[in-house]
């Protein structure tokens, strides 16, 4: 492999709604550049990135994927990511580890959710960005609108590079702005020159005024010559349009059609002359091993080994894949390095550049590179590696919040063997899926961002590690509590045949306040009961409570007084009085004015300002209180509090409420009652499951 110096790098994340185009750019730069001699393609399944089974049925990007392309001197690393809502986890990792973002928008749709939040994300850690405006080609194609609406929902001045010669049918070129010259395509996608044609001349100056404009903003000295009414040269447009785009004044864009090689050498052309090189954005975050200490890390080849991993893949042949990016320093394949937060060494064998699916050796990696590594130990995604012991630890990603949630069980015994280790790896591939047991249910619980998202997950539990799952709604944690005071006698007593058993407990019960749980205590005066039977009532009560209570769900919030009782000399035992404990709760309790709770959530949604009407009717319906709302940016915060029961497909609700631009958090706050006809409705179906089962 050619070594690069940073200067020649370039790392750019493909990011935006699926169908757009992304990955179709990607196997352009690829075709374009020379690194392959065939024209990937999603649809038939060539696709240099799209290279996994499960893209290959779903005709569409599932897992992140990098690849590179040579072009002028430069590699660039591209990071091509998936669009669809339930894999945005998969967008997290990249953003991390490039230093600017190409947001891929259909010509016909236009800029939509995804590329919204994958632009936020990319601002967050300073990435420069860069818009390209795809399938120009197609019916309905339209690049002015879409161009002007980069403002109003990105916030950001958008600056056109490339404005295009006719839309749809008509598509035939562009015309590169910056150096006044129409480009018409071959069918490699290389460009030739030609004059402006004349019905473009007006459109094409005033692009060039708005893009020195822009480049102004970049200095004072460019915005004093460029007020002055200078003409600015092509130097001072790239220097000042690169100052500007870093700090996020604005953003080019560019079009094409990338399926037809259309544009795809601009799209080169620009990450490389206006995309920072790896080493130019400021140090990254991080802290000291075992301390918070805040260090930030110089981006320099020369410095100590700072390497974060974005990406671990789970294969069940080849073992575990990790991606990582380097920042500082260089590693070697075949050596040793340090993971901080493993507190474990770690053996690096063989450095991979990868493209696609394919593995190209190399003998190092250094700061900006982007490299994968086969069967590390101790390292998972998000961990740094450094050169020694102590290390140090950089910022990991963050990744969005389950919010949706299954209930799995193996399908037959050899999968409950598996079933563990399967959904450790599955998590280990995607940060965004968790896993985990409700212990209040008694359930395995996967959690992911939809519907898609789990059942895709699921499906390659089975076609990687061979394990079959079983799903279901998850249960309800109801359970259930007294309203007023009872008391009960349990007897047990058993006289025929050998030794006898005898044992009386009487209980009083009252209920306790919410979240109290449950109390036992011991009120027997005068000895009517011995001191070693006292925790065999209570052991008795105990299992009666957890097998629930009227309704079949576990009893709590109330306290058991052990009041008197009798004991037998002989026929008494441990046995008898645990029995007599749960005979006197199964009688006191119905007495008692049982009644079913349930565990209401605290619920944060955030939603653009013209959802909350609906947001807010919606809550309504599910019984939810809502507490506020509160301004966040350009969008609100709704609080409230809402039923589990009712929250189970908040999240497609809340995605098609807002058209996939609203995301919520919820957390377990407090039990409560459940109203009357529906905790009728919940016992008749917890019964009707009891004895099914
Ligand atoms: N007509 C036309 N089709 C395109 C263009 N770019 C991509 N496509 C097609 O659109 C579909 C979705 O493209 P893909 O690259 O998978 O989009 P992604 O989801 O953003 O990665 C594929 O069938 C592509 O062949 C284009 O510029 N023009
Ligand atoms: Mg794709």
């Amino acid at each position: 492999m050619k070594v690069y110096t940073p200067d020649n790098v370039r790392n750019v994340v493909l990011a935006g709604q699926s169908g757009g185009g992304k990955t179709t750019l990607a196997d352009g730069t690829l075709f374009v550049s020379g690194a392959v001699s065939r024209f990937g393609k999603v649809a038939d399944g060539s696709s240099v990135f799209d290279f996994e089974l499960e893209e290959h049925a779903r005709r569409s990007t599932v897992f992140s994927t990098a690849g590179f392309a040579e072009w002028r001197s430069h590699r660039i690393t591209i990071l091509d990511t998936p669009g669809f809502a339930d894999f945005f986890g998969s967008v997290s990792g990249p953003l991390n580890v490039a230093e600017g973002v190409a947001l891929v928008i259909s010509a016909v749709d236009g800029l939509e959710v995804q590329a919204e939040r994958a632009w936020e994300m990319a601002r967050k850690k300073g990435l420069a960005g860069l818009t390209f405006v795809n399938r120009m080609d197609v019916d309905r194609a339209d690049f002015a609108s879409h161009f002007d609406s980069i403002r109003q929902r990105l916030h950001i001045t958008p600056v056109a590079l490339c404005i295009p010669i006719g839309a749809s049918e008509t598509f035939q070129g562009i015309i590169d702005v910056l150096r006044g010259k129409a480009l018409k395509f071959d069918a490699n996608g290389k460009p030739q020159e030609e004059e402006i044609p004349a019905d473009c001349q007006a459109a094409c100056e005033a692009a060039r005024e708005s893009l020195a404009e822009a480049a102004a903003e970049g200095s004072d000295e460019l915005l004093e010559k460029y007020l002055d009414g200078q003409t600015l040269s092509e130097q001072e447009i790239l220097s000042g349009m690169r100052t500007a785009i870093q700090e996020g004044k604005v953003m080019p864009v560019l079009c094409g059609a990338a399926d037809k090689g259309i544009g795809v050498s601009c799209f080169m052309d620009a990450v490389i002359d206006f995309f920072p090189n790896p080493n130019q954005l400021p140090p990254v975050e991080g802290h000291k091993a075992n301390s918070e200490e805040a260090i930030s890390v110089e981006r320099s080849t020369t410095g100590p080994l700072a390497a974060l991993v974005f990406k671990t893949v789970a294969d069940p042949y080849v073992g575990r894949m990790t991606y990582l990016r380097v920042f500082s320093g260089t590693v070697k394949s075949d050596s040793e390095v340090f993971n901080a937060k493993a507190g474990q060494k770690e053996r690096i064998g063989q450095l991979f550049q990868m493209q696609g699916k394919e593995n190209n050796p190399v003998a190092s990696a250094s700061a900006g590179d982007i490299v994968a590594v086969a069967k590390l130990e101790h390292t998972n995604t998000g961990q740094t590696l450094t050169s020694e012991a102590p290390g140090l630890i950089l910022e990991p990603p963050t990744y969005p919040r389950p919010s949706m949630w299954l209930a799995v069980r193996p399908k037959t015994r050899t999968d409950e063997d598996k079933m563990g280790s399967g959904l450790r790896r599955l998590v280990e591939e995607e940060p965004s899926l968790q896993h985990y047991r409700e212990h209040e249910t008694g359930e395995t619980i996967l959690a992911g961002l939809g519907d898609v998202h789990l059942h895709s997950a699921i499906d390659r539990m089975k076609r990687k590690f061979g394990v079959e799952l079983e799903t279901a709604t998850p249960r309800i944690p109801y359970k259930e509590t007294i309203r007023s005071k009872a008391t009960a006698e349990g007897k047990h007593k058993k006289q025929s045949g050998g030794a006898g058993q005898f044992g009386v407990a009487e209980i009083e019960v009252e209920p306790l306040p919410r979240g109290a749980g449950f109390e036992f205590v011991d009120a027997i005066v005068g000895g009517a009961i011995s001191g070693k039977y006292i925790p065999s009532v209570e052991k008795g009560i105990r299992d009666r409570m957890a097998r629930g209570g009227v309704s079949g769900y576990q009893l709590t919030d109330f306290r058991v007084r052990l009041c008197d009782g009798k004991e037998h000399p002989v026929d008494s035992n441990d046995i008898s009085f645990q029995m007599a404990g749960r005979l006197a709760l199964e009688i006191a309790v119905p007495q008692a004015s049982p009644y079913l709770v349930e565990p209401i959530m605290d619920v944060d949604i955030t939603i653009p300002d013209d959802n909350i009407g609906d947001v807010i009717g919606d809550l309504n319906s599910r019984r939810g209180r809502v507490l506020g709302t509160e301004p966040l940016g350009g969008t609100q915060v709704v609080k409230a509090q809402v039923p589990l029961s009712e929250m189970y497909r908040y999240s497609a609700d809340l995605r098609s409420m807002s058209r996939g631009r609203g995301s919520f958090q919820m957390e377990f706050s407090h039990y409560e009652e459940v109203p009357a006809h529906l905790a009728e409705q919940i016992i008749a179906e917890s019964k009707k499951d009891k004895d099914s089962s």
